[in-house]
């Protein structure tokens, strides 16, 4: 092989966001552009950096997937990387690429997937680096790739006759590295089996032959991932799988697991009156739950799976609870939970990168955000497949003392003991980034103004920015979302998304806290809150929408 340098000059606009650096199809087809992101990358891997390095690269088998493997390939070759640990076909979920990182002590890996937003020529993609816990890089390594972008002025790349093969499993060996293929699934398969109770749920789905499930992979990553993991390990039928083919372009949907982009699997399990109906996207590591009968809002979803951890799930019976987290939009129900338990509970910025710091040090073993994300310890990124065996085998194990235990049953049994955080998020998706922008600085410069005032009946107790200082490496990460505290402990939280590709995404978060009434419908209980959260705000003012895109 020889290598080549090729001359480049810097991209606007290469800054990695929650999750990495997502554009548009087309944007990372402009010459140069992905290459020069990729050579960054490789020059601000952290210390000892590439030279000798082990890589693992996959991703959500989304369109430009397999050319930017190549590309990764060639580049990192060049720059000195030594052995390429890739899924076969260019196939890896998140989660299951944060577990090959850890499992072969990989010095980081690369993650290509654009998560939940639509995939083909005309959509999304998006590239992710990972550091060697297996967790999303902490800001000063995206810091630094980000720099680097700024001031690259060339990048290196090996000559190969033909691109390298991705479908035969084991090592190709090429001048000075290796790439080795490894099978998509097996090892993350092996890891799930080893955290929950696999026979618990076996006997269950055999006791109860009207429990039925019903999984959708939105034609994302999981689909072989489900298939292998309900059906083959659990005995599930075939027939409780639907859209688990991965395409390049999710079928046409937006693979993000939500009442209104999940609405195919949403009318299936109210129409067959389904007990466990469960989605991820595009990558893997979201997931949503509901029953024909009740649907979990993820806040709840990880206090629930807190609540019953060691009760019932084998490794937090091995291991114990360290402590809990969450983002900090995300409902307190989980911070109720840390409480009844005696255990420590963060409130972390958004994203997931800020709980691997607190799981490295053995502080944290379950976490998740509102925007259906769950995990834990056993990897460094939320888990979509590990939240839906997790609740099946919470079901198997309250249905040992309850023989009618339903997801609806779990949740009022949680209320009962817990109370409600009702909670709902807004998304005003792709609107105008100036004028977006100029809300959120309105809001900020009146804070302290709103104080003492009441709205829409809610009286503000405090208003501020988030700003969060971790507590292993004390970095400081300010401006994480401004926060309107009323009186009663309701929140209302305004920020603006990390991860669009297009213009500007206003969320706007909302949670109130009732002790004794859990039936009212989250939208009726919350409607007055939402109504002062646009009259605060002036949301349509600044940005001309009147109804969100997007209500979860
Ligand atoms: C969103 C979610 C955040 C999540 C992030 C990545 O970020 O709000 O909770 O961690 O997506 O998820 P933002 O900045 O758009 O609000 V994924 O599944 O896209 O990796
Ligand atoms: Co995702």
């Amino acid at each position: 092989t020889t290598t080549t340098t090729v001359a480049t000059t810097p991209f606007d606009g290469q800054k990695p966001g929650t999750s990495g650096l997502r554009k548009r199809v087309v944007v990372f087809q402009k010459e140069h552009y992905t290459e020069n992101f990729i050579q960054a990358i490789f020059t601000a891997m952290p210390a000892p950096g590439a030279q000798g390095a082990t890589i693992v690269v996959g991703g959500d088998g989304r369109y430009y997937m397999r050319d930017v493997v190549q590309k990764i390939i060639r580049i990192g070759a060049a720059n000195g990387i030594a052995r390429f640990i890739v899924g076969q076909d260019g196939i890896l979920s998140t989660p299951a690429a944060s577990a090959l990182i850890r499992k072969r002590e990989a010095d980081g890996g690369i993650i290509l997937t654009a998560s939940h937003n639509p995939g083909g020529p005309n959509a999304d993609f998006g590239i992710k680096y990972n550091t060697r816990n297996g967790g999303p890089a902490p800001e000063s390594v995206t810091d630094a790739i980000y720099a680097a972008t700024r001031t690259i002025t060339e990048y290196h790349q090996v000559t190969l006759d033909a691109p390298v093969d991705l479908t035969t499993l084991g090592c190709q060996h090429f001048a000075g590295f290796d790439v080795e293929i490894v099978d998509s699934v097996t090892d993350y398969v092996e890891l799930t089996k080893s955290i929950f109770d696999f026979d618990l749920i076996r006997r269950f789905r055999q006791q109860s032959p009207d429990f039925s499930l019903l999984f959708d992979a939105l034609n994302g990553v999981t689909g072989p991932y489900g298939r292998r993991i309900f059906v083959d390990e659990l005995g599930f039928p075939e027939s409780a799988l639907d859209q688990c083919t991965p395409l390049e372009d999710f079928g046409g949907c937006h693979p993000d697991p939500n009442l209104t982009y999940a609405d195919k699997l949403v009318a299936r399990v109210e129409r067959e009156k389904v007990a466990l109906g469960a989605a991820s996207d595009g990558d893997g590591d979201r997931n949503m739950v509901l029953s024909h009968d009740w649907f979990v809002t993820p806040s709840d979803s990880v206090a629930v799976i807190a609540h019953y951890a060691t009760e019932c799930i084998p490794y937090f019976q091995r291991q114990g609870l360290r402590g809990l987290a969450r983002s900090m939009p995300t409902s307190c129900a989980i911070d109720r939970v840390a409480a009844a338990k005696g255990l420590e509970i963060f409130e972390v910025p958004t994203g997931w990168k800020f709980f691997g710091n607190l799981m490295d040090a053995g502080r944290l073993s379950i976490c998740g955000e509102e925007s259906f994300g769950t995990g834990s310890d056993h990897i460094r990124e939320k888990d979509g497949i590990w939240a839906i065996v997790a609740w099946l085998n919470i079901l198997a194990h309250v249905n040992q003392t309850q023989p009618a235990a339903s997801v609806r049953s779990i949740m009022r049994d949680f209320y009962q003991t817990y109370g409600r955080n009702y909670f709902t998020r807004y998304d005003y998706e792709e609107v105008d980034a100036d004028g977006a922008a100029q809300m959120i600085n309105d809001l900020r410069a009146k804070g302290n103004d709103l104080v003492g005032q009441t709205i829409n009946g809610f009286t503000v107790a405090a208003v501020n920015d988030f700003e969060y200082t971790d507590p292993i490496d004390h970095s400081v990460s300010r401006n994480q979302g401004l926060r309107v505290i009323f009186e009663d402990s309701s929140r209302i939280i305004f920020r603006l998304s990390g991860t669009g590709s297009e213009g500007a995404t206003v969320r706007i978060y909302i949670e109130r806290f009732d002790p004794v009434e859990f039936d009212i419908d989250a939208q009726v209980a919350l409607k007055p809150l939402v109504d002062a959260a646009l009259e605060v705000s002036q949301l349509s003012k600044y940005t001309g929408r009147n109804e969100p895109t997007v209500i979860t």
